[in-house]
């Protein structure tokens, strides 16, 4: 039977040469399933890292961009959204694509419906040591100067942030590193309450109902896909779960 028209959303995939089934089921998925959709929203931390788009032609990750320039040859709108470990995605890789960087956060309009979409690291405003890294690390001074430094010197400079930040990690409480309630609260009233938000980041796959202010909202929690594989399917009767 054939589906009704539909949109799909994915995050945090963390694709890497290390997880090579990952990347093969990644591209199956997007050969098999995202390829029936209208659009294909990727919501942050597709990759593992990014350390700039230079390493597109040092060769890396070819057959994902490969397999994404393909989907969108077939018709289906490619969007990226920056997660916190490949916000330095930028226009060679929107090129090398044919897809489309979207801000954080982005209201959609999906059939007939406001939908707003975010990475979700934002909302994680009790994680205040990430949130002073964040702002300092995502102004353009501090980006041109790391991207003015060599490839290998900038993922050698990328594991060790990643051990310290491992190290925190361990230090911090489940609560801290989700979403804090009041921030979730603020962009829903700021976007006027769109009846959908979906994000990703927390790796805590979930549907959660948001009743504020007279409105009621769900708010979609994207998984990762270290495990298994999943996504988001939001067609005119809403979003529905679904796994690889
Ligand atoms: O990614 P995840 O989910 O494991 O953890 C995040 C937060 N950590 C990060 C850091 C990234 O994992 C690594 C950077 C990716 C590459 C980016 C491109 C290049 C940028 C180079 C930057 C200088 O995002 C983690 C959150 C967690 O989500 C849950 O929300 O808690 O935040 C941290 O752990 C950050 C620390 O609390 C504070 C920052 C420590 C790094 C300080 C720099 C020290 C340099 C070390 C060199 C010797
Ligand atoms: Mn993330």
């Amino acid at each position: 039977m054939e589906s009704k028209p539909h949109s799909l959303f994915i995050s945090d995939l963390h694709l890497c040469d290390s997880r090579p089934n990952i990347t093969q089921a990644f591209i199956g998925f997007l050969h098999e399933t995202a390829v029936k959709a209208q659009a294909l929203y990727i919501l942050g931390d597709l990759f593992e890292y990014w350390a700039g788009d230079d390493a597109i032609e040092a060769g890396n990750q070819q057959a994902v961009i490969a397999a994404l320039k393909d989907l969108n040859n077939q018709g289906v709108a490619l969007f990226f959204m920056h997660g916190n470990r490949d916000f330095l995605l930028n226009d060679g890789f929107a090129q090398a694509t044919s897809g489309t960087i979207l801000a954080d956060p982005t209201l959609l309009h999906l059939y007939g419906k406001p939908v707003l979409v975010s990475h979700g690291d934002i909302l994680c405003t009790d994680d205040i040591a990430y949130q002073q890294f964040r702002t300092q690390v995502r102004t353009p001074a501090w980006k041109n100067q790391f991207l003015s430094q060599p490839l290998d010197a900038r993922i050698a400079y990328i594991e060790q942030i990643r051990l310290k930040s491992e190290q925190e990690k361990s230090l911090k409480s489940m609560q801290i590193m989700d979403v804090n309630q009041q921030a979730v609260e603020a962009m829903l009233r700021e976007y006027h309450y769109p009846p959908v938000l979906i994000h990703g980041h927390t790796h805590r796959p979930n549907k959660h109902i948001i009743a504020i202010d007279n409105h009621v909202c769900e708010r979609w929690v994207l998984g990762d896909w270290y495990e298994q594989g999943s996504y988001l399917k939001l067609d005119e009767s809403g979003c529905q779960p679904q796994s690889l």
